[in-house]
């Protein structure tokens, strides 16, 4: 029994951490479906989801020179950036692929669902390659990321600059991004997404991650690394070194959960998306915090509590230590009840889950709205 209840648990949190993927072009995934677990920054998997092309994925025809749009979907909208990498080693094991960068994304929550214009450089080789998309979420604070990537399959129509695919300065994923934290102190390589790095017109904002192949290049926000290491020239050429610190340790604010009374109109879905700013949960996190025996069914009227992704994950870290957060002995009981409140209620939804196997969590966009008469 109580092995069970903790395996549910353990399933649920590992979904409900999960927050982003590409959507267009179609990935290896072959769909749209729920792909959005962090990776390990230093795995397989942070080079592409999956091994090899899916056969069923037409490949994506770009051509250089031109633009092409690519879009990413984030059921928790969280502070971060985003980056496209190409490669034309299509047929070697992902550990031995190599690849450089052609696009930032800073801020990638912004353009969330949104079609984003990426300009494909002129000097690509032609042939079949690989979209390597990726985000690191910066929610839980600088020396914390989050890693998600993507991989589509292409076919690259050449224009007349294209260059060898050899001339290229290319790098295995595994490595191209610097460590967040190292003896339990940030880097200071991820910016402070809450304060000396939150706009990209603050002095903190640094991009982090190799520069774009053509490191010179005005396209794609490519001059956010112009002074970072790790490739950066179409030519064999130069790498001028760089600094690209400067971010700093500061934490995520602590965010309150909220009380929200459901409008016409809502569904979790829209709830979690107008409160993403603040709260940055997912229609999941407030279906299970509020103990929903249908994650379907809200009313008008009826008023849900809107937890707070950074305290979620910090109260499940606490677990069966203090729990407390004001040091006191009322403090600790508050934090005790809170967090057996908090593991009974992702109980009860894993259970839920559990005996409705043939309905997992239905995607976001088909959550029903409720109470929709007309006024
Ligand atoms: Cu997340």
């Amino acid at each position: 029994m109580h092995a069970r209840s903790y395996l549910l648990l353990a399933t649920l949190v590992s979904t409900a951490e999960g927050h982003g993927a590409l959507t267009v072009p179609t990935t290896r995934r072959g769909n749209t479906g729920y792909e959005n677990d962090p990776v390990a920054f230093d795995s397989e998997a942070w080079v592409c989801r999956h091994a090899v092309r899916n056969p069923d994925v037409p490949l994506f025809e770009i051509e250089a020179g031109q633009k092409t749009q690519i879009t990413w979907s984030f059921s928790a909208a969280h502070v971060g950036d985003c980056a496209v990498f190409l490669s034309y080693d299509v047929t070697k094991p992902l550990a031995e692929q190599r690849y450089f960068k052609i696009a930032n994304l800073p801020k990638c929550k912004d353009q969330n669902r949104l079609p984003v214009d990426i300009d494909m450089p002129d000097w690509l080789p032609g042939g079949e390659a690989i979209l390597r998309w990726d985000w690191y979420g910066l929610h839980q604070g600088a020396g914390n990321p989050e890693f998600y990537s993507q991989c589509a399959d292409l076919n690259v129509k050449p224009g007349p600059r294209a260059v060898t695919t050899e001339s290229i300065v290319k790098y295995p994923i595994i490595g191209a991004y610097p460590e967040a934290k190292v003896g339990g102190q940030s880097t200071g390589a991820y910016r402070n997404a809450f304060g000396s790095g939150k706009n990209l017109d603050d002095p903190g904002f640094i991009m982090t991650g190799p520069p774009c192949a053509d490191k010179d290049s005005p396209l794609n926000n490519c001059d956010l690394t112009k002074t970072a290491e790790g490739g950066g020239a179409i030519d064999g050429g130069d790498g001028d070194g760089g600094d690209g610190g400067g971010g700093d340790t500061a934490e995520p604010p602590a965010c309150s959960p909220i009380l929200y009374t459901v409008q016409m109109g809502d569904t979790l879905t829209s709830i979690a998306d107008a409160n993403s700013l603040t709260q940055q949960v997912d229609w999941i996190q407030i279906c299970s915090a509020n103990t929903l025996p249908d994650c379907n069914v809200i009313e008008v009227g009826q008023e849900l509590t809107i937890p707070c992704d950074v305290n979620l994950s910090a109260q499940l870290e606490a677990d069966d230590s203090d729990g407390g957060s004001d040091g006191g002995s009322g403090g600790v009981i508050a934090g005790v009840v809170i967090t057996l409140l908090l593991a009974g209620a992702l109980i009860a939804f894993a259970i839920w889950r559990y005996k409705k196997p043939a309905a997992a969590p239905p995607p976001p966009k088909q959550v029903v709205e409720v109470g929709a008469f007309t006024a």
